[in-house]
């Protein structure tokens, strides 16, 4: 069955109105957009699953149910999560809801709530029925999506083209390492970008709600994961690089990632899951899956949660493992993939809402939001401990951060905010820098609140922080740059989504990513499906238009992963 997404772009057209009604005085305007960027659709509306007569609840017909229960994958999961015991929003369980009966939450989905809960009806998202058929459904017994064991996984396991038939040499003339793997969302493909010529290799289909592109330790592999949990593996050795195995490992995920330590380069690969909140180990090669293993557990708070999401993952670059973030229950899961059968997993307690993150510039500590904790936690994988628990501003959402060197404060790694405008920069030298070691040592303004994505390059002198989810449609289409040798000097802005002249649409600007060189950089103009999209190519030394990358089958792009600097982990 073919899953539905309300793309992220179409809630946020509805923004300024979401916010505006009803708690004007209490919120942010980029509260909205925070919110809605959270509670973002989940593929498994369509999903089967089995209705539970609840005699205390108000009726429904497996109609009304089917219909409601769509939109609460749409809408609603993402922060109540998928059994509906709480995850960044409430618990939503019947023994609370029955309790406040019908007409109380029709109040509460229709006009939202000071705590955060949107204003589904007043915004225009949800019709005067809907809100009355949600208000029924949640306080139905919440029906439970399959489980996805490794039965199911291999069922859908295809290997186009075996390890054994495969190239032996690269067979293209492709400067491979600054390819950009770019991300397009809505048609749930990738678009291979040769950065040298700026001209499209291949457009390559992938799962539904395409998400992240993550390269092989060697260089060779590209990894990409959809929404809907297929991972396609493209290999670019071939004379058009394209799929050689597909797989799908759950019924709703975000994440992948490769075996990076020294002897186990292309070895292994793994995947989160958000359903069934697991993680998967597979062959690198093949995908052929190998071992699952649960997140269901305790909390921080040690607090039982069915469904902690997996969230990054990244390969360490001294100890053959991966670091696992599970979302709700804000452990850190170092697994040692040496001997999958007696496997070696360190936990340690962060905080709770772990989400993005990436390494310092030495790659030995890793740096991930935990986002609605308001907080960076610190992971040092050469002692496999956490090194620290850093406060910075609201909802931190750094994509993979940026790393360079502070005039005053030596290296610092930065991230920006969903939820204000700063910019937190943390150090990162515990020896030479030790005071400075795991603080804030600056908070920067930034253009406003909604931002996803900063980034650096060892060799530029810039710092670029976008905007998408600003509701301010200036700020939204605009990125700004620092200079970092003179931080203090503010941020100057660049109209890129002026500069791609696309016509009308949100035209969100959306992830800045460098090519090998370090001396360009690209942007995504994000419109919607049935609008012009585009990627801009700035240069960073002059900061001026280079090159807009223009083409009907750019739908939707939004991340770009460029080989070398995600091989590398260069940012
Ligand atoms: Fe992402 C990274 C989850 C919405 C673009 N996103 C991540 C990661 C997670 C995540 C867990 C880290 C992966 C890793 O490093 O292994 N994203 C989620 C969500 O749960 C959320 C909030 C809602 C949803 O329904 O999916 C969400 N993400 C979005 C978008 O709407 C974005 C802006 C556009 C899109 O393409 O869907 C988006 N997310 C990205 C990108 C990265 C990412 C581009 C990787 C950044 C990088 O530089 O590595």
């Amino acid at each position: 069955m073919k899953p539905i997404i309300r793309p992220l772009a179409a809630l946020l057209a509805a923004l300024p109105l979401a916010v505006g009604v009803v708690h004007a005085q209490e919120k942010q305007p980029h509260e909205g957009a925070e919110l809605k960027y959270q509670a973002g659709g989940s593929p498994m509306a369509a999903e089967e699953m089995h209705q539970n007569i609840n005699p205390k609840a108000p009726p429904m017909t497996k109609a009304e149910f089917e219909q409601a229960k769509q939109i609460y994958f749409e809408r609603c999961a993402g922060c109540h999560g998928v059994l509906r015991k709480g995850a960044t929003g409430k618990p939503l369980t019947p023994d609370i809801t029955l309790a406040k009966g019908t007409d109380y939450l029709k109040v509460f989905i229709a006009y939202g709530s000071p705590a955060g809960m949107p204003n589904w009806q007043t915004s225009g998202d949800l019709t005067e029925k809907q809100v009355d058929l949600m208000a029924r459904y949640v306080q139905q017994e919440p029906p439970t999506p399959p489980e996805f064991g490794l039965k199911e996984m291999q069922a859908t396991w295809k290997e186009y083209i075996p390890v054994a038939k495969r190239p032996t040499k690269k067979m293209n003339s492709y400067n491979i390492a600054n390819i950009f793997s770019t991300t397009l969302r809505d048609s749930g493909e990738v678009a291979l970008i040769d950065g040298d010529t700026k001209k499209i290799i291949n457009i390559v289909k992938t799962g539904y709600a395409v998400h992240i592109s993550r390269i092989s330790a060697s260089g060779r592999y590209l990894y990409v994961i959809g929404r809907d949990a297929r991972i396609n593996l493209i290999d670019l050795w071939m004379e058009k690089p394209d799929n050689v195995a597909e797989i799908k490992i759950g019924l709703e995920a975000r994440s992948v990632e490769t075996s990076k330590y020294k002897g186990y380069e292309d070895k292994f690969a793994v995947a989160g899951s958000y359903w069934p909140p697991q993680f998967v180990m597979m062959e690198g090669e093949s995908l052929k899956p190998l071992k699952i293993v649960s997140t269901r557990g305790m909390t921080v708070d040690n607090e039982y949660h069915p469904e902690p999401r997996v969230a990054s993952i990244v390969a360490s670059h001294y100890k053959p493992e991966f670091v696992i973030n599970a979302k709700e229950t804000g452990k850190i899961m170092l697994v040692n993939y040496q001997d999958l059968n007696n496997l070696k997993i360190t936990t340690l307690d962060a905080a709770k809402f772990l989400h993005d993150g990436g390494f310092d510039s030495t790659g030995r500590y890793f740096m991930v939001a935990a986002n609605a904790s308001n907080k960076i936690a610190v992971v040092d994988t050469k002692e496999d401990k956490l090194a620290a628990l850093v406060d910075v501003g609201k909802t931190p959402h750094p994509g993979r951060g940026a790393n360079f060197t502070h005039p005053k404060f030596g290296p610092v790694w930065a991230t920006s905010h969903l939820g204000d405008e700063t910019i937190s920069l943390i150090g990162t030298d515990p020896v030479k820098h030790k005071a400075q070691a795991w603080k804030v040592v600056a908070s920067i303004k930034g253009q406003g609140g909604g931002s996803l994505f900063i980034k650096t390059h060892p060799k530029s002198k810039n710092l670029w922080v976008d905007t998408p989810l600003n509701p301010d449609a200036k700020v939204s289409q605009s990125v700004a740059v620092y200079d970092i040798n003179n931080l203090d000097k503010g941020f100057e802005v660049l109209p890129i989504a002026e500069w791609a002249n696309l016509g009308e649409g949100a035209k969100r600007v959306v992830q800045p990513e460098y090519n090998k060189a370090g001396d360009e950089v690209w942007f995504s103009v994000w419109n919607a499906k049935d609008k012009v999209s585009a990627v801009v190519v700035v240069d960073d030394k002059t900061r001026k238009l280079k090159t807009v990358i223009k083409d009907p089958r750019l739908i939707t792009p939004t991340g770009k992963f460029n080989v070398n600097n995600t091989q590398h982990d260069v940012y």
